[in-house]
This record gives structure tokens, C-alpha cells and sequence, in this order.
């Protein structure tokens, strides 16, 4: 069933110059992108986005982190695109991600771990929404 996911390419993985190559897994999974926008979130942007962890002691650093820079924030369609975008990325640490992830290949640690993606419907559906209106999104 074809569904939509969002996914951001987190500041570290800008900063490294790996857009290009993630963008290729994406593509190269049948994960088409049918909206993004590079943004550097503000800090209300950040805390509103990931208001489910407010409570968790990692939750300001994880905040700044967002902030730092410019993010690569997009829509994601295709079949079974939130559960494959889970597998395409690796576990959230990189330490543990299987090989051939990205975030395996890019992510740093724990925090710096270069990918976003939606972890069920219901989350993809506040988190596209979050960022893009209907209009922005072509599919
Ligand atoms: P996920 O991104 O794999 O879904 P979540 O548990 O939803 O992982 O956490 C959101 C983000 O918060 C992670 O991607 C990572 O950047 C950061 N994070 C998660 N756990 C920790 C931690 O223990 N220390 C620091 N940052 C963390
Ligand atoms: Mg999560």
C-alpha cells in the first residue's frame, strides 16, 4: 500500500555533504520524494516537532542540534515507505545500526545520527502535516 513518510536530513548529514547520497538510497528503495524543503528550524520549530520527548533528559541538546544548521525536510511516498524508511535508516544509535544503513554509513553517535523518519501512520500524519500544507506536496 503506498503511503507517506516524513524524513529529514538532519544538520550533521548536511554538513557532511551526504544529501546526495541519501537521496539515492531513498530512490534507489522506490522512496520517492514528493515535497522537501532545506530549512533551518527555529527552536519553537524543533520543540514542537519533537514534543513527544520533552520530558527525556536529551531533549534541549537534541533541540540545539535541530537548530544548528539547515535540515533537508521532506515527504517520502511509496509503498510501505514507513516501515522501509525505518529499515533504510539503521537503529536510532549508530553504534547499533546494521550494516548498509545510513545510519551506519553517516550518523556520528546517538544524537548526531544524520536521518529522520516517521515510526508509524499516525506519526507520519503529524509530522508531514507539521511541515508541509497540501499544496507542497506533489504525488
Ligand atoms: P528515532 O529518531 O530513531 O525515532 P527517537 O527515540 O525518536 O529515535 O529519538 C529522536 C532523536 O533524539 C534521535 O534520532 C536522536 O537524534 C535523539 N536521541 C534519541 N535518544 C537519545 C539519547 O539517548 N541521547 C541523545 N540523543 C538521543
Ligand atoms: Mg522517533
Amino acid at each position: 500500500m503506498s503511503e507517506r513518510t516524513l524524513a529529514i536530513i538532519k544538520p550533521d548529514a548536511v554538513k557532511k555533504n551526504v544529501m546526495g547520497d541519501v537521496l539515492n538510497r531513498y530512490e534507489k528503495a522506490g522512496l520517492k520524494p514528493v515535497a522537501m524543503k532545506l530549512m533551518q528550524m527555529s527552536r519553537p520549530t524543533a520543540e514542537g516537532f519533537y514534543a513527544v520527548h520533552k520530558a527525556r533528559p536529551f531533549f534541549d541538546s537534541l533541540c540545539t542540534f535541530m537548530c544548528s544548521g539547515p535540515s533537508l525536510v521532506m515527504v517520502l511516498q511509496g509503498d510501505n515507505a514507513i516501515k522501509k524508511n525505518r529499515e533504510l535508516m539503521g537503529a536510532t544509535d549508530p553504534a547499533k545500526a546494521e550494516p548498509g544503513t545510513i545510519r551506519k554509513a553517516h550518523g556520528t553517535n546517538i544524537e548526531f545520527n544524520a536521518v529522520h523518519g516517521s515510526d508509524s501512520p499516525e506519526t507520519a500524519k503529524f509530522e508531514v502535516g507539521y511541515f508541509f500544507s497540501g499544496m507542497e506536496i506533489f504525488g
